[in-house]
């Protein structure tokens, strides 16, 4: 099968266990609680999922906008984001196909110091992360101003590999993983809220694990 085929068989799929509301138990667990939400297994290895397409994006020439309703838009290289105060975090994967990996430590720039830096208006109520291989997830600012969250560029202290969406990811662990775009290169902050790819294909617009928000 060809690369367009291919991806196009994937994305029906996907669709139509949107579709048919698949994998959904119907129970909803508490977070802090229950560290495993409901209908999720734990794996060990690190599944790859994406749309059948890797962009090869090297650091030199990686760069990552962040503009639309922010007072400080900004354009930063792979340096600049290097000099902006670094972190290190550890926090669980929540896959909405159903697999979780617990304690994955990561290193790179939390999302409220990107907030302090771009300082979005008030009328910023939403964002866009747009990546290179053409994937868009929206997220709520509230959730992207969640203390666990950060722009990640290593995984147990290695640069984050091509193929998990190096060289920087975003990585919202409350929510289900979609919403973590691998290949970043674009946050766009927005008044109104603007679905995003597997938002318009049948996922939940939110995604929260522990409300079992598989589809929306
Ligand atoms: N740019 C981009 N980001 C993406 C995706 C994608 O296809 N493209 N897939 C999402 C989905 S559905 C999941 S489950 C996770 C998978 O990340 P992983 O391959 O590192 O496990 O990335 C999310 N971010
Ligand atoms: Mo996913």
């Amino acid at each position: 099968m060809d690369e367009e085929g291919f991806r196009r068989k994937l994305i029906d799929s996907k669709q139509r266990w949107a579709a048919e509301g698949r994998l959904l138990t119907g129970t909803t667990a508490k977070r802090g609680r229950d560290r495993l939400p409901p209908g999720q297994h734990l794996v060990k290895t690190w599944p790859v999922l994406d749309l059948g397409v890797q962009p090869k994006v090297e650091r030199w020439e990686w760069n990552l906008t962040i503009d639309g309703l922010v007072a400080k838009p900004v354009t930063w290289t792979f340096q600049d984001f290097l000099a902006q105060p670094q972190v290190e975090m550890t926090s669980d994967i929540h896959c909405v196909t159903a697999w979780s990996r617990y304690d994955n430590r990561w290193e790179g720039v939390a999302t409220r110091h990107i907030l302090s830096v771009v300082a979005p208006l008030e009328r910023a109520r939403h964002l866009v992360c747009y990546s290179h291989d053409g994937y868009t997830t929206n997220l709520k600012l509230e959730d992207f101003d969640a203390a666990d969250a950060l722009l990640a560029y290593t995984w147990e202290g290695q640069p984050l590999a091509r193929e998990h969406g190096g060289p920087v990811r975003a990585i919202v662990p409350k929510l289900y993983f979609w919403k973590s775009a691998k290949w970043l290169k674009r946050i766009q902050f927005v008044a109104r809220d603007q679905s995003g790819f597997w938002e318009d294909r049948g996922y939940h617009n939110e995604g929260d694990p522990w409300q079992e928000q598989r589809y929306g």
